[in-house]
């Protein structure tokens, strides 16, 4: 018999699913994407690894701020992202303050729910970003990451897909009191999603520490006590030179180190490009296999954003001259093959 009435039928269905809006099974994910690769991810030893056991390395890109260029944000930038570029992992970069969470926590929270369907149905890793900024103290923004946090984990701890990353950058506070926060969260969360991997934030705008002096040793003398977590890095190659570079040297031979933002340009993520020290890094983050997300993907009018002015809202993400070239750039690193490992 033909097969072609029940596929009519069970597409069909899928369009009336999608047109009102239903999630689609949790664990249903296209095949050969990122996720139905890969599964669960967990922490081991200082690696990330895959449902069947074997270390992988994510790659992807972080939006801007959600409150900001919500056109690069439909599906069809979802689907560039997955198909075009190969993005294993979509960052969701929710700031709390500048017009973000604060403003209006109802009306970010269903961004945020909405944003990691979208991600989901394209078998797409994506990490929650509490994207504290300024001030750099978490505790100021504690009752508030709190209530987020809790309603993220207790809508997606099925998802297999969702990492948590609890603090974007703080800054001027100690790694004692950071800890002290992490610990909070990472309690609060757990007591919906068991397992789901959850990001920490480190001292220095995540530098680990080294931007305000110390380095990652405070954090192998006191890691937050908890399974599947990791430590977050940022970087921007154009500002960020040696001694960034051999912290996360030395940290990702020591600690779960994940890279949740990085730029080629300077920290203002603006300014021309560094692609050598770039390079430099992306070798090192290859070898060791730490997973990176890149700053951003968007067309604001500054250089680390991926895309030229205007391409979000013509939606021409494919057309010639669409990419800035940090994206030019960057895009080439993500689409490589073959770079999970057989199941
Ligand atoms: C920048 C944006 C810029 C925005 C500014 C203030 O590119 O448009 O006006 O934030 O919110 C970070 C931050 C990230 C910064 C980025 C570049 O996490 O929010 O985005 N950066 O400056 N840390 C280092 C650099």
């Amino acid at each position: 018999m033909s097969r072609r009435p029940i596929n009519c039928v069970l597409s069909a269905l899928a369009m009336v699913l999608l047109m009102a809006g239903a999630a689609m099974p949790v664990g249903a994910f296209p095949a050969g994407s990122p996720v139905d690769v890969n599964g669960r991810l967990s922490v081991c030893g200082t690696k990330l690894c895959n449902e069947h056991g074997h270390p992988i390395q994510l790659r992807g890109m972080s939006t801007h701020g959600l409150q900001w260029y919500s056109s690069c944000l439909s599906g069809k930038s979802f689907n560039t992202l997955a198909d075009h570029w190969g993005a294993d992992i979509i960052r969701l970069s929710m700031y709390v303050q500048e017009g973000g969470y604060v403003s209006d926590p109802v009306k970010f929270t269903r961004i945020v729910n909405r944003l990691i369907a979208k991600a989901s149905r394209r078998g797409l890793y994506v990490i929650i970003d509490w994207h504290m900024l300024n001030p750099g103290d978490p505790f100021v923004n504690l009752d508030r990451a709190k209530t987020f946090f809790k309603a993220m984990a207790a809508r997606h701890a099925d998802r297999p897909n969702v990492f948590y990353e609890v603090a974007n950058e703080p800054h001027g506070v100690s790694w004692a009191r950071l800890k002290s926060y992490h610990e909070q969260i990472v309690a609060l969360i757990r007591k919906k999603d068991r397992d789901a991997v959850i990001l920490l934030g480190t001292r220095g705008w995540s530098s680990l520490g080294v931007s305000e002096g110390s380095n990652e040793r405070e954090i192998v003398r006191a890691p937050v006590m908890a399974k599947n977590v990791m430590y977050t890095f940022h970087f921007y190659a154009a500002s960020h030179g040696t001694e960034y570079f051999e912290a996360l040297s030395r940290a990702s031979q020591d600690l779960p180190v994940f890279v949740t933002e990085f730029g080629t340009q300077s920290a203002s993520g603006d300014g021309a490009n560094d692609f050598e020290r770039s390079k430099a890094y992306l070798k090192l983050m290859k070898k060791r296999k730490i997973s990176w997300v890149n700053w951003n993907f968007s067309d604001d009018h500054r250089s680390g954003a991926v895309l030229q002015p205007g391409t979000c809202e013509s939606g021409k993400y494919k057309a010639a001259g669409s990419l800035k070239s940090a994206g030019i750039w960057v895009r080439a690193k993500m689409r490589t093959k073959d770079r999970f490992p057989k199941k």
